[in-house]
């Protein structure tokens, strides 16, 4: 809506993408259906022409979904936004329309792990290299310019490693080149970082996490600056045909209603914890954005408005410490994801940096015993309670086996079950 075109993210999260109804619904209703009506077959032909604005079938086009998509364009400070069936969908979409054969492009090292093999494994085998750098170090990117680069793809925070690239640096190193830049804003959430300020090209999330926040929907987004490259992408995501359904996006809209306060409690609960896991004696090291001792902390205050709600650490006694950690609490849910109301517990190397490989986790820095955390809206004090009675665990020579999971039996995995997230 134009009038909210100045608003502050307060007010965005609330009104944008919320236009006028048939019926004046405060909330945008949910368009369930894979297709609509013309008034005569002229106005079909002029539609699919382009010639006339309307809905033709879902995969193209949906009002729900166009609410979601006009919000979170707004939010980021954006042209347009394409709402995607997932994060990965999303950034294969983002791939696809920008490299093909013979292309070369730059990313971070430290990445969600599926990004690191969705370049490794699936863009190798249609022609496009790619080099793996640690984007915090811009040497390091300058270094891995070819003459056919045409992408660098940016996590910041890297997700487990919280390491923050310069945005307005690798931005301006990548257009110097005649390369884009694309930048996965999931951990951070347009509240606490809009990487289009800084001269990104394109932005990515999972809407997975804080965007939508309450861990019952898988969703993706592409934000661009223009409507020719917001045409290019549409047509390929109509392409690749990795749409959001309506009803996700409904749910996700409506969870992004709380996205200013519920990143502002992820921040100060985060904080907290990170100063008591610092503080502790069975922890080797916690890298938190809001901690001095980040290798980043200046660059962090200045590109960021605020340290987020993700926590990486290792404790003294490594693996088998960790996982006496991640079987002992009982507040916090050892579940992979991350930016939902609830605090989780995961184990990367093992589980979502699993496919990665020990020698990409390596080069990135993910070492065997990290431990990651999501601090969600609880209580500070007591999601403090819970880790410290289960880092009391972490020193203890044999785990309690058979006492520390008191949560019912799983129910049995589908055939087809992967253990890669
Ligand atoms: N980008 C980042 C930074 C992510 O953390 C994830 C998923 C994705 C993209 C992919 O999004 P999805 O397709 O799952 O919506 N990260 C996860 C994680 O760290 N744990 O489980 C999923």
């Amino acid at each position: 809506m134009t009038q909210h075109d100045k608003a502050s993210p307060e007010t965005l999260v609330v009104h944008a993408g919320t236009d006028r109804y048939q019926f004046g619904p405060v909330i945008p209703p949910i368009y369930a259906t894979s297709t609509f009506y013309f008034t005569d077959a002229e106005q079909g032909a002029a539609l699919f022409a382009g010639e006339e604005h309307g809905y033709i079938y879902s995969r193209m086009g949906n009002p729900t979904v166009e609410a979601l998509e006009k919000c979170i364009a707004a939010l980021e400070g954006g042209h347009r936004a394409l709402a995607c069936a997932s994060g990965m969908a999303a950034i294969h979409t983002t791939f696809a329309s920008l490299l093909e054969a013979g292309d070369h492009m730059i990313l971070s090292d430290a990445v969600y792990g599926p990004t690191c093999t969705l370049v490794e494994t699936v863009l190798t085998r249609y022609g496009i290299e790619s080099t793996g750098v640690d984007t915090s170090d811009l040497a390091a990117i300058e270094r891995a310019f070819r003459p056919n680069t045409k992408v660098v793809y940016v996590e910041t925070p890297g997700n487990p490693t919280l390491m923050i690239a310069d945005l307005k640096a690798v931005c301006r190193l990548a257009h110097e080149r005649g390369a884009l830049v694309v930048v996965d804003n999931t951990f951070m959430s347009p509240i606490l970082q809009q990487p289009f300020r800084w001269g990104t090209d394109i932005v990515v999330h999972s809407l997975t996490k804080f965007l939508n926040g309450h861990a019952d929907v898988v969703g993706g987004v592409i934000v661009v600056r223009d409507e020719t490259r917001y045409g290019a992408f549409r047509k390929m995501l109509n392409q690749l045909g990795g749409v959001l359904p309506p009803f996700e996006s409904f749910l996700v809209h409506r969870g992004i209603k709380t996205l200013a306060l519920r990143m502002k409690q992820h921040c100060v609960n985060a904080q907290k914890i990170a100063e008591f896991l610092a503080s502790h004696s069975a922890v080797e090291w916690v890298r938190y954005p809001g901690l001095t001792s980040h290798p980043q902390y200046e660059l962090a205050r200045t590109q960021m408005a605020g340290a987020g709600g993700i926590i990486s650490f290792e404790l003294k006694g490594g693996v088998e410490a960790g996982r006496r950690v991640m079987n002992s609490v009982k507040l916090c849910t050892l579940a992979v994801s991350l930016g939902g109301v609830e605090t989780l517990i995961q184990h990367p190397p093992s589980m979502t940096h699993a496919t990665m490989g020990p020698e990409a986790r390596r080069r990135a820095h993910i070492t065997d015993g990290l431990v990651r955390l999501s601090i969600g809206i609880e209580n500070a004090d007591e999601i403090i309670a819970d880790l410290e009675q289960a880092l009391s665990n972490a020193t203890v020579k044999t785990a309690p086996r058979g006492m520390v999971d008191r949560r019912p039996k799983p129910a049995p995995q589908p055939d087809h079950h992967t253990s890669t997230t």
